[in-house]
């Protein structure tokens, strides 16, 4: 197989994309290519914004660090540290990679660690509200949303970038579909724009395959955790990238068509206009963040249970 652009031997096969053959070099500017096309398409940010990008320590979120500082965009890190130390220590080397990928490049990166700003890590809040009897998961998800919009509001970012690929956007909106959740599915987008004081938020890798982007960050030489977070392990999102894979390899391609036809059946009008569904936000009395319900957010309302189980 030869590389389109040049005619060498290639390197990377996308038989989803029209069966675009790449050498190692032309790949490497591709895909940071395709990025810029699609942060313009869907009008995510441009060179005068302050983004904000949540790194995890894995390849997609250090993937798109590196192609949003290599296209010229204003972006520094965040690192959330969780706690998660369960048979491997996920969190301190996702932690170390992280900081290592920052000081090589010059990069600046926030880190909060949640166990030193709260007193738990994810893991005891989860066990201390006894939302978390599986998996702390959505103990996780709820924190993580704070925390990136706390430090991007505290610290003046107008936009938040995250790393989520076309594997995680399919598996969501199959989930969300199954449901026809009349509240996820209106607000999955690209990008979602800023309201009561939160700062944007985009995903700009959002086209791209996995397998793209572990092409990527290997190629690349960018050095990421591979092992998933031990909490993931047999979770429905990864169940439905399983059964999505098996769509995927029978009909290449499905996996973007299930997407992108979502967005572009959305922007023809399938939902109502997001003013028309957005209920009205309230600042939450003790973080200042909107919340959909009158008093507390739903982070500030955990952490209180998990006080009064800590004194009490
Ligand atoms: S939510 Fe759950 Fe993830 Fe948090 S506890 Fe791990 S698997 S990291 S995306
Ligand atoms: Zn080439
Ligand atoms: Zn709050």
């Amino acid at each position: 197989m030869k590389c389109k652009s040049c005619g060498e031997k290639a390197t990377v096969y996308m038989r989803q994309h029209h069966k675009l053959a790449l050498c190692k070099e032309h790949f490497l500017e591709w895909l940071p290519e395709q990025t810029e096309r699609f942060i313009k398409k869907y009008r995510m940010f441009g060179r005068d914004d302050n983004i904000l990008v949540a790194v995890s320590g894995g390849k997609d979120s250090l993937s798109l660090w590196d192609i949003l500082h290599r296209l010229g965009y204003k972006a520094d890190g965040l690192y959330i540290g969780l706690g998660i130390d369960e048979g491997i220590s996920y969190s301190d080397e996702s932690h170390r990679l992280a900081e290592k990928f920052a000081s090589e490049r010059g990069l600046k990166l926030h880190v909060v660690d949640i166990q030193k700003t709260y007193g738990h890590t994810i893991p005891v809040i989860a066990e201390k509200t006894h939302r978390g009897f599986s998996r702390p998961c959505s103990v996780c998800g709820v924190t993580k949303r704070h925390e990136m919009n706390r430090i991007a509001r505290d610290m003046g970012y107008s936009v938040l970038a995250t790393g989520h690929n076309l594997d995680d956007e399919a598996a969501t909106l199959f989930g969300n579909t199954l449901s026809w959740s009349k509240d996820f599915l209106p607000r999955q987008s690209p990008v979602l724009p800023e309201s009561d004081g939160l700062a944007r938020k985009v995903k700009p890798l959002c086209r791209f395959y996995e397998k793209e982007m572990t092409a990527y960050a290997l190629l690349r030489g960018i050095e990421y955790i591979y092992e998933e977070c031990p909490f993931s392990v047999g979770s429905t999102s990864i169940y439905y990238k399983e059964l999505l894979n098996q769509l995927e390899s029978e009909r290449p391609g499905a996996k973007l068509i299930f997407y992108t036809k979502f967005l572009e059946a959305k922007d023809a009008g399938l939902f109502a206009p997001p003013e028309q569904i957005r209920a009205e936000l309230f600042p939450c009395p003790t973080c200042g963040q909107p919340t959909s319900a009158e008093g507390q957010c739903s982070f500030c309302r955990m952490m209180e249970k998990v006080d009064e189980r800590t004194s009490g």
